[in-house]
């Protein structure tokens, strides 16, 4: 399914903000996977494979008695490796097909039966370090499963190192449906039973849909387009329960436009960007177009183009196009927001290419569709976002992706300041690559990297801002997000990644927890289960690894030398683009953040710094060793013996626990072992 992210929440609580258009998500997965396993955390102990409280399979338990070397993390839902690192396998021939035999070796493992028939090619990622991921998408008696994948990943030396799996080896769900396609198409259509022109653009098909992993749906999934004479567009996508006909998802997506003729050339195009972002006049390379005669923010080399969504005001009157355009390559204050836009794509997609060596959001060069003045109905719309299922090959049109509304100027001035737009960008990175499922803790996590994108770019484009906090000066980097776009009194920013509970820089009701579980955590169902809350620890995180620190995190004690933006930025980048799955959870990013600060820190030490900062916000992961002596040797960092001599410690895993480092413990002297972090959340 495609994502769809917007920078605020659509909560009805916070007045703030407008509901959110063209969205229907009640969307699924998110049962927390609980991990345990060995990642290279803060405690420091040696690494072993085992790890006694997976219940696992003879196969399992021979693979990891002759592969001591890996690191392993468990999905504990399924009973199988999330994360196995420490391979040295040679990869020969083409990666796709390497990596299909790679999976047939370690198939038992996976609890995978015909890899061929079951694990489908989804793409072949190689990156700016030269290593190579294939991700493969999960298909069960020929079903698609819904967001289920594995990847595996080479190094430039050709070597397969690590596998990262979200699979659900076993669907328990029932292949024959009980609802026919036709019912099943019957509940969309009779959503929209007044359009005329309704069509089924997609499917009906059948699916398998996993609801966390406890719960499998077996689905319907078809796409209903329309465009109504009056200009009402619609593409929805519809996950209905093959057995009871249940919707269980639907989302709109797709909008309809066409773009400025090839008879043109790119030339420099002058205006003053919005207020709120200084309101200097910028100079960015356009299109000037000899068919139409009129100049475009267009630019094909660094990929965007904006569109003006403002098609039922008296001076933008082309709705053929919705493109911007003027008579002239001067626009002055004409129009400051869609030329802010502009300038911030063009700045986006060079810190993407330049620094992340990210080509575009897909990473192919596509083209950033982006529409400035968005409005369902004409009237104010206080949010910004971007939808993903726009590559439609029944319909022969060029779709919109990113959407920018223009505030109020009472709340909100137009939001397409440069950590929003980054933002929405990051939403676009995001699908093209981890595609974590915008629900629940993955939508957190999705969020958190967009905000992350967000900072990054304003620090690598803007002056240095930091020293005005908790305040903020236009067009300035800081860790504050939407601030430039801000209006109203009673708050700087949307988001603080610095302070996310702060309640000096955020509106009352918009504090996030800074803390996994920890204060401001949300477990309602709101906002697609509080991916716009949820998100603070990660952005934390980004935080701390950054800038470093120590204190005292919501009861957490920290304390870590930093990194810096922009070697934090890349880590994060590389966690989400490299590692991280559909599925995933706090505690696969801690892993995926660990696996990219490896790959990339060279002689510096990253990894000590980002589990630290993990740490700080209370995912610890779980220390390796399941058996350790300690007789005569160290005790790990935060372990206390109380004075005693001989001890051997069982760590084991508790359910719903993040912070794990309690368990069996059996010493000769009958004291106890204590340990400063013993943390347990229900
Ligand atoms: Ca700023
Ligand atoms: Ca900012
Ligand atoms: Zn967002």
């Amino acid at each position: 399914m495609a994502p769809v992210g917007s920078f605020f929440a659509r909560s009805r609580h916070l007045a703030l903000f407008a509901a959110f258009p063209a969205l229907g998500l009640v969307v699924v997965v998110g049962q927390a996977v609980l991990l345990s396993g060995c990642d290279g955390g803060s405690a420091g102990a040696a690494a072993a494979a085992t790890a006694p409280t997976v219940q696992m399979t003879q196969a399992q338990s021979a693979f990891f008695a002759t592969h001591p070397q890996l690191k392993v993390v468990w999905d504990h839902g399924v009973g199988v490796p999330a994360s196995m690192r420490g391979f040295t396998s040679p990869m020969v021939g083409d990666p796709a097909g390497a990596a299909t035999r790679f999976l047939e070796g370690i198939k038992d493992v996976l609890k995978l039966g015909d890899v061929g028939a079951q694990m489908k090619v989804r793409r072949v990622q190689r990156d700016d370090l030269g290593y190579e991921h294939v991700r493969f998408s999960q298909v069960h008696e020929g079903l698609s499963v819904i967001g289920a994948e594995v990847i595996v990943h080479s190094d430039r030396l050709r070597r397969i190192y690590q596998v990262d799996t979200k699979i659900y080896p076993d669907p328990d769900v029932s292949l024959i449906p009980s609802v026919t396609a036709e019912k099943a198409l019957a509940r969309g259509r009779g959503d929209f039973a007044s359009k005329k022109t309704l069509r089924v653009s997609r499917g009906p098909t059948l699916v398998v849909y996993p609801w966390g992993s406890q719960k499998t749906y077996l689905a319907w999934t078809y796409a209903l387009s329309f465009g109504e004479p009056g200009g009402s567009i619609g593409h929805w996508i519809y996950f209905v329960d093959a057995h009871s006909g249940r919707v269980l998802t639907r989302f709109n997506d797709i909008q309809t436009i066409a773009g400025p003729t090839t008879n043109g050339t790119h030339t420099d195009v002058t205006g003053n960007r919005l207020a709120g972002e200084d309101g200097a006049s910028v100079t960015v390379q356009g299109w000037r177009d000899d068919t139409n005669s009129a100049w475009y923010l267009y630019n094909k080399y660094e990929n965007w183009y904006i569109y003006n969504h403002w098609h039922w005001a008296p001076t933008y009157t082309d709705d053929n196009t919705f493109a911007h355009r003027t008579a002239n390559a001067s626009w002055g204050t004409s129009d400051q927001a869609l030329i802010s836009l502009a300038n911030n794509f063009h700045s986006i997609q060079q810190f993407c290419q330049g620094v992340l060596g990210w080509n575009s959001f897909d990473n192919l060069g596509r083209v950033a569709v982006v529409n400035g003045h968005y409005s369902e109905t004409g009237s104010a719309f206080l949010n910004a976002f971007y939808s993903g299922d726009f590559a439609d090959p029944t319909n022969n049109v060029t779709p919109r992706m990113f959407y920018f509304g223009d505030g109020d100027g009472v709340l909100y001035n137009p939001l397409v300041s440069l950590d929003i737009t980054a933002h929405e960008f990051g939403h676009g990175i995001t699908h093209h690559s981890s595609n974590l499922v915008y629900a629940n803790e993955s939508g957190a996590l999705n969020e958190s990297f967009s905000d992350i994108y967000g900072a990054a770019c304003e620090f690598q484009v803007q002056p240095d801002g930091r020293s005005s906090y908790p305040g903020s000066q236009a067009g300035r980097a800081d860790w504050l997000m939407g601030e430039d776009a801000t209006v109203h009194s009673w708050a700087t920013a949307g988001r603080d990644m610095r302070n996310p509970g702060s309640t000096t820089t955020l509106a009352s009701g918009s504090q996030q927890p800074s803390r996994y579980h920890g204060v401001y955590w949300y477990t309602g169902t709101g906002d697609n289960g509080g991916v716009h809350r949820n998100s603070g620890p990660q952005n934390f995180v980004y935080y701390l690894l950054s800038e470093g620190g120590s204190g005292l995190n919501d009861g957490l004690p920290y304390s870590l030398t930093g990194i810096g933006w922009l070697d934090a930025a890349r880590v994060a980048h590389r966690a989400n683009t490299a590692y991280l799955t559909q599925g995933s959870t706090y505690g696969n990013a801690r892993n995926a953040w660990i696996s990219a600060a490896t790959d990339l820190q060279g002689g510096s030490d990253w990894v000590t710094p980002v589990g630290q900062a993990f740490d700080a916000i209370g995912v610890t992961g779980v220390p390796a060793a399941v058996t350790e002596g300690f007789e005569g040797g160290t005790i790990p960092a935060g372990w206390d013996t109380s004075g005693a001599a001989t001890w051997s410690v069982t760590t084991t895993h508790i359910e719903g626990a993040q912070a794990v480092r309690a368990g069996a413990i059996v010493d000769s002297q009958a004291s106890h072992l204590t340990t400063t972090v013993n943390t347990t959340h229900a």
